[in-house]
């Protein structure tokens, strides 16, 4: 059995005792289903909970989304030409995502603030200078930036979650080890639809009203599980199966870093950074669009996630960071040490002359160098500027760009998010490249799940387009001439 460790840490005093009480009265509150919330405790320092907070904010969210589509309802935001039906829906204006927005040319913006901002704004770590990405996520699900006693509590909570059932532990020491780390990281979430207090509170035929309560609960247990899952599956799969236990006080980052087997500070931060950064990038991508399109069936959080995951397994999405090392790797190898530029643009082209992408350059919506990437970037400038492998995702950075464009095909020549991830975790030991995108994975639970709980607390619908096949679409086109003479 995996369970939370010991409550006796290192880090005493008195406000760890109101962190560990309020976990505990959130777990007797979680055992009870409790919906009156009223009954949902302040911090004994009078500061509220996230999910006090968020109950209060529901009402006036609601209202204004209500009076703004009785407003405004019939304004037109968009038109769809023919060619964005056939070309994966880029630019349509169709889902309502309130975490995050992504310019083209500036990046992505958290609640309106963009990575520079959360890194100064959100609560850190008492070791560390990442923001915690905890934090972000009470930011996401209300719009408020948390106060360190918030972010720290909510640490505690999640982590007084963590347990994982005995059919889950079983069912992943029983998948062989060449079984893809994305494949056994989906079957475990979709295992924990066991947990789901959703589904049986929705059985047992719960209030509308009432969805977003259990959302919010499936959600903070399935983020409380997540590092224990990612941490089986590396362990299984490239250790000794073996993990330690979860520390109750350590913070999510922390925790994480030390249940992968690595206690080294800066790891740990880059922990934090890496899923701060990576956690959400507005919802029209595969994997956000995905958990918010199956949580509108009123599938479990556990579910509609899992299903979210599927879609980051895919090389052109989260799995391009794998991609990234296992092509750097060859170039490393082709070249033999011979960094050029003559020698990196050799291989670009070859890369592009065999049909195949350049990973971790291109993207369908940024127009410029993905801030995630430049987050990354100076981390690695920070803590080994010198670091071989970094030395060589610097120059395919100098070059690749000029090539892209060169070849004139790709509307993006600039780096994405996954091109730096890899390198960074090859500096500190985690070499496992097709593990990468678990990493991906559980950051982007930060990103998804607030949404989903916002869709259940405003009566989200469930997501129907239309779709035509090519006749029909060409009798529509038929018709619009028709009606022009
Ligand atoms: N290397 C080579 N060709 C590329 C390219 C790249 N990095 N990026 C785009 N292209 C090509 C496309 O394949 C497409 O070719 P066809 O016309 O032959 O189909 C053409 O350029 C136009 O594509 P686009 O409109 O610029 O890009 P899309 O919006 O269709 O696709 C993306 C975006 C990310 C899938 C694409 O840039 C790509 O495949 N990149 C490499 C994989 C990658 O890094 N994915 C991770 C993205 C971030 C994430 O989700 O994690």
């Amino acid at each position: 059995m995996i369970r939370a460790g010991s409550t006796t840490g290192t880090r005493g005093g008195i406000a760890r005792c109101v962190l560990l009480a309020n976990a505990q009265a959130a777990r007797y509150e979680r055992q009870n289903l409790v919906t009156n919330y009223s009954a949902i405790r302040h911090y004994s320092n009078g500061e509220k909970s996230l999910k006090e907070r968020f109950a209060e904010v529901i009402p006036s969210m609601a209202d204004e989304i209500k009076r703004f589509k009785k407003d405004h309802g019939n304004v037109v935001i968009g038109e769809i030409k023919l060619e964005q039906a056939y070309g994966g829906m880029r630019g349509i204006p169709g889902i309502v995502w309130e975490g995050s927005v992504l310019d083209p040319h500036e990046g992505i913006r958290f609640r309106g603030r963009t990575i520079a901002e959360i890194q100064k704004e959100l609560p850190k770590a008492e070791d560390g200078h990442e923001p915690l990405p905890e934090a972000l996520f009470w930011l996401l699900l209300t719009g408020e930036v948390p106060t360190e006693t918030q972010a720290k509590a909510l640490s505690s909570d999640l982590m007084s979650r963590s347990e994982l059932p005995q059919h889950v532990i079983k069912l992943l020491d029983g998948l062989p080890k060449d079984l893809h780390p994305m494949a056994q990281f989906s079957m475990a979430i979709i295992a924990l639809e066991s947990e789901s207090k959703f589904a049986k509170a929705y059985a047992q035929g719960v209030s509308k009203k009432d969805y977003w309560n259990y959302t919010f609960e499936d959600s903070l247990d399935l983020l409380g599980k997540l590092p224990v899952i990612a941490s089986k599956i590396y362990r299984n799969v490239f250790k000794d199966g073996r993990i330690s236990e979860v520390d109750p006080n350590a913070d999510y980052g922390k925790n994480l870093g030390h249940l992968l087997g690595f206690e080294n500070k800066e790891f740990v931060d880059l922990m934090r950074l890496y899923l701060t950064v990576h956690s959400d990038h507005e919802g029209g991508n595969v994997s956000a669009h995905t958990t918010h399109l199956v949580g509108s069936a009123l599938s479990s959080p556990y579910l509609a996630f899992a299903a979210g995951m599927n879609g980051l397994a895919g090389p052109l999405h989260g799995r391009a960071n794998q991609e990234v090392l296992e092509w750097l790797f060859k170039l490393r190898e082709e070249v033999k040490g011979d960094y050029s530029r003559e020698t990196i643009e050799n291989y670009l082209w070859e890369t592009l002359n065999a049909g195949r992408v350049i990973p971790g350059y291109g993207h369908a919506v940024l127009r410029k160098t993905d801030p995630r990437y430049t987050a990354q970037r100076e981390f690695a400038l920070k803590h080994f500027p010198d670091y071989d492998l970094f030395k060589l995702v610097s120059m395919v950075y100098e070059v690749a760009p000029g090539v892209l464009s060169k070849q004139g095909k790709t509307k993006n020549p600039w780096p994405n998010v996954d091109s730096h991830s890899g390198v960074l975790l090859q500096y500190y030991g985690l070499t496992e490249a097709s593990f990468y995108t678990v990493l991906f994975g559980v950051s982007r639970a930060f990103g998804v799940l607030p949404q989903l709980i916002i869709d259940r607390a405003i009566g989200a619908p469930i997501e129907r387009p239309k779709s035509f096949s090519t006749a029909k679409l060409k009798d529509l086109i038929a018709s619009k001439r028709t009606n022009k003479l």
